[in-house]
């Protein structure tokens, strides 16, 4: 007798749960293909979001350049300005911005005098010879600061041409050139990051010559002037200034107790600035970016940073 070819059925299993152990499975597989593709979806959906976003940041970020340099274009109607006034008596100003860059965006310009800080590389004059008067005043400078005096000798060295230490090791790695840059200053024997940090507001190297405008430097570098000068005497002229500022070197001499001091700095100081640095700093939704320079009276740029 033919019997007909019959499904074996696992015990415990009727045909009907068979049936549903197989839409089951296509259940699953189907399930598994959509958190498959889902996957895929969603890791399009955020590079695609992030490529916008990098794309957007990249953006703003060009436009916040954009900005600041702007910021430093407009800084030159001001140094014209402060060129042709018979003296410079503020030594940081905030500029009025005048122009409108739309919703989101922000710029903040900011001049200072130069001319109010110590020229490091005045030390040592074009000829290579040390500037005896200017290395003294270095000195002072640092030791006011509660700086080690030494590192002025060192340096002398680094900026000096010749070869010859005028302390142990103090000529090992020298330039023997001009500084170009703060930041040179760190590698000279001695210069720890905390005396650095203490020197950076009253120095500068960016600029040429040794004249201190007396309207706007700062104590510590008008007591530095002279070997004789007193904290007290480099009060006065700041008394003074702030009344009435100088509108020549000369005056100086009628400060109360100057006396042959006036007549020394002469030849050291100024009334004007010519020296500026200028801080652009450009904001675009929350991107920034600041820059920097060092110019003279007639624009010359000595020194440029974008950050
Ligand atoms: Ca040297």
């Amino acid at each position: 007798m033919n019997r007909s070819p019959r499904i074996r059925i696992p015990t415990g299993m009727t045909a009907r749960t068979a049936g549903a152990g197989c839409e089951g499975s296509a259940l699953i597989v189907t399930l598994l293909l959509i958190a498959i593709l889902t996957g895929l979806v969603v890791d399009f959906v955020y590079e695609v979001y992030v490529d916008t976003s990098s794309l957007s940041n990249w953006g703003n970020a060009q436009r916040a350049s954009l900005v600041a340099r702007s910021g430093q274009a407009l800084s030159s109607e001001f140094i014209a300005r402060i060129r042709d006034e018979k003296y410079t008596d503020r030594r940081e100003v905030v500029l009025p911005v005048p122009l409108d860059f739309g919703s989101g965006v922000s710029l903040m310009v900011k001049l200072e005098d130069e001319s109010a800080r110590f020229n490091v590389n005045s030390i040592i004059l074009p000829n290579g010879r040390t500037d005896e008067k200017g290395l003294s005043s270095l000195k002072k400078l640092f030791e006011y600061l509660t700086i080690n005096p030494s590192i002025a000798e060192s340096i002398a060295d680094w900026i000096d041409p010749d070869s010859e230490p005028r302390l142990i090791d103090s000529e090992n790695g020298a330039k023997n050139a001009p500084l170009w840059s703060m930041e040179e200053l760190k590698q000279v024997q001695g210069m720890d990051s905390e005396s650095f940090g203490r020197i950076t507001p009253f120095v500068t190297v960016y600029r040429t010559g040794n004249m201190i405008n007396i309207n706007t430097a700062e104590l510590p570098v008008l007591l530095c002037l002279d070997h004789e000068m007193t904290e007290t005497l480099a009060r006065n002229i700041i008394d003074h200034r702030e009344i009435t500022p100088f509108e020549n070197s000369g005056e100086v001499q009628n400060i109360s107790g100057m006396g042959a001091i006036g007549q020394r700095l002469l030849g050291r100081i100024s009334v004007k600035a010519t020296s500026f640095r200028v801080t652009s700093h450009a904001a675009v939704h929350d991107i920034t970016r600041v820059t920097e320079s060092v110019m003279d009276s007639s624009m010359k740029i000595s020194f440029w940073r974008e950050g």
